[in-house]
């Protein structure tokens, strides 16, 4: 943290990044930093790959970032703040402005992050990313303001499944209620990321819950995606994130998977488990990574052997 520090106040231009599809930790990590940045006064620069979901479009300051194409070109930074990327590469587009001359600061909360940074805070025990920037803003003496409260409420609560996962820890429980002491409104935040849906989602998942599978005695379920859904029901594809943790709400279900075709020779894969499986580990089998229990990668085939493959790594895993 102290690096950190150092780093970022004797730098003019920040450039803050995070992943492409980008959840709750990441914007609102994001946001939260810029806040903080603008504050010690420096010129955080934002950028996002890929549309914001409509779900966070309530974070303040969220529709004002721009995408790499709204950049500057010429623009030069002195270091870069890279915001839960496992990979550089999980920057997307982004990562063209992430050059030699660039400072990079990872932090991450990915056991599986390679450590690309010149500088890397690595901590896979937080529960997101949102978590730790507020221990460095504790660290430095930041005052949160209700607006960065709400940012990292917001990066907290979505990143521990409403403080349900296993990475909710009594810290982050602290932490979250230190931020409504600082002024987030739970209720509001909590009902406009999970119970505000467009009519499109519903459609959306009602299309994809009947396609329901069970597989192996009923310890493995699959999802499916198709494009076909997307186009009939009219929802985007930022619609489906969280679409997969319905394969683990069945009784006996120690796997799940959503597999979302890409297109006829693509197939992206969510992959779910309970307990002691590593869906890390069998993600990075196709170069894909995450959580231990939440893990993603994409598979260069059509939907149908996707499937096929989804099902050899889950049963050749073994369960017992
Ligand atoms: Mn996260």
């Amino acid at each position: 943290m102290s690096r950190i520090r150092q780093l970022l106040e004797n730098s003019r231009r920040i450039l803050v990044v995070t992943h492409v599809d980008p959840d709750g930790d990441a914007l609102g990590t994001q946001l939260a930093f810029a806040s903080y940045l603008r504050h010690i006064g420096k010129e955080p620069v934002l950028v996002r790959d890929d549309v914001v979901p409509d779900k966070y479009r309530f974070l303040s300051g969220v529709n004002d970032v721009p995408t790499v194409d709204g950049i500057d070109g010429n623009l030069e930074f002195d270091t870069a703040l890279v915001l839960e990327c496992p990979v550089i590469a999980r920057t997307g587009r982004a990562e063209r402005f992430l050059n030699d001359d660039v400072t990079i600061i990872n932090l991450d909360h990915h056991q599986d992050n390679g450590g690309f940074g010149d500088v890397n805070w690595i901590n896979s025990k937080a529960s997101s990313v949102g978590e730790m920037a507020y221990e460095y803003f504790m660290q430095v003496g930041y005052d949160i303001s209700p607006v960065v409260a709400e940012y990292l409420y917001t990066a907290i609560l979505t990143d521990t499944g409403r403080f349900r996962y296993s990475n909710t820890s009594a810290r982050t429980m602290e932490i979250a209620g230190q931020l409504i002491d600082a002024g987030a409104d739970t209720q509001k935040i909590c009902d406009l990321i999970y119970y505000d849906m467009p009519p499109t989602t519903t459609m959306l998942v009602g299309r994809v819950l009947s396609g329901v599978e069970f597989f192996d005695q009923g310890r493995i379920c699959l999802l499916t995606l198709t494009l076909k859904m997307l186009a009939e029901t009219g929802a985007h594809k930022s619609e489906t994130e969280g679409l997969v943790d319905f394969t683990l709400y069945n009784k006996g279900v120690l796997a799940g998977a959503l597999l979302r075709e890409i297109d006829h020779q693509r197939t992206k894969v969510s992959l779910r488990s309970k307990e002691r499986i590593d869906v890390a580990s069998l993600a990075a089998v196709h170069g894909g990574g995450g959580h231990f229990n939440a893990a993603g990668c994409m598979l260069s085939l059509p939907l149908a052997e996707a499937k096929a493959e989804v099902l050899r790594l889950f049963t050749s895993n073994g369960y017992e």
